[in-house]
Parts: structure tokens; C-alpha cells; sequence
């Protein structure tokens, strides 16, 4: 049986990766509108991304025989000045991200929750990839500048993603 206070963290966990998935699907929408449709797709891919992760401490805290709470999402925003802005905001929210799954494994340490500290490596590793995802991206954006042709080649690339 799970404790208490590793249910109550795991609860808003899955509300942080909920937003994360609400604010990906946001910013899929604001990349549609200006129709750059490879920025879109990575997005839409990420949102799912995000819908998994939160499934993943859904079904673990069940297995433990913990109780699910979920509360309410808040409203992502919903412009960006310039798709580099949008994803320094990725990476930003990403860092965030990695803070919370830290605080989570400090939290299974302190309650000398072996299993969640287990299940928790997997976030651990993905973060890394998380950050370093949404870091690739801001710095192609840096070296395109203002430059249309840079952006939409690299539109073009994030087109593939699957
Ligand atoms: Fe769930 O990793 Fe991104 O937010």
C-alpha cells in the first residue's frame, strides 16, 4: 500500500503531465493557424506523449492500491510571440517538469518507497530526453533567425516526427 503522502504527490503529477499534454495541444493550435503544420505535428506527438505519461502514474497508483484524484486543469495560454518564444516556453515547462519528478524521487526516498522510487527512473531518463528535445529545437530557431526559408525547413523536419 502506498502512502498517503506519495498518493497525494502522484495525484498532482498526473495533473502537471495533464497540463502539459493541455498545453502542447494549445500550441499545436497556434502553430496550425500560421499554418506551419510540421511544428503542429511535433506537437500533437508530444500531447499524446504527455497523455502517456500521466496514464502511467494513473495505472501505477492504482496498481499500489492507491486512490486517483483528479483535480482540475488550469487554462494554458493559448499565443506566442514567435515560434522560438513558444519553444523556450517548452523548454521552460520541461525544467519544470524535471524539478517535480525530482521532488518525487526525494519524496519516495524520504518514505523509503522502493517501488515508486523504481518506477520513477523511467521519468528520470525521459526528462532528459525532454529537455534535450525541446533545446534542439530552440537553438535551430536561434540559427534561422528572421530567416523564412531556415524556419520552414526546419517545419519540414519536425513534419516526420511520429
Ligand atoms: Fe511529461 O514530460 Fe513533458 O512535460
Amino acid at each position: 500500500m502506498i502512502s498517503k503522502k506519495m498518493e497525494e504527490a502522484i495525484n498532482q503529477q498526473i495533473n502537471e503531465e495533464l497540463y502539459s499534454a493541455y498545453l502542447y495541444l494549445s500550441m499545436a493550435g497556434y502553430f496550425a493557424e500560421q499554418n506551419l503544420m510540421g511544428f503542429y505535428n511535433w506537437l500533437f506527438v508530444q500531447y499524446h506523449e504527455e497523455l502517456a505519461h500521466a496514464e502511467k502514474f494513473f495505472k501505477y497508483l492504482i496498481e499500489r492500491g492507491g486512490q486517483v484524484r483528479l483535480t482540475a486543469i488550469k487554462e494554458p495560454e493559448r499565443t506566442w510571440k514567435s515560434p522560438k518564444d513558444a519553444f523556450e516556453a517548452v523548454l521552460k515547462h520541461e525544467q519544470h517538469i524535471t524539478g517535480k519528478i525530482n521532488e518525487l524521487v526525494d519524496l519516495a526516498e524520504a518514505e523509503k518507497d522502493r517501488a515508486t522510487f523504481a518506477m520513477l527512473q523511467w521519468f528520470v531518463n525521459e526528462q532528459v530526453e525532454e529537455e534535450a528535445n525541446a533545446q534542439e529545437i530552440v537553438a535551430k530557431l536561434e540559427m534561422v533567425g528572421e530567416h523564412k526559408q531556415g524556419l520552414l525547413m526546419i517545419d519540414r523536419e519536425l513534419a516526420q516526427r511520429k
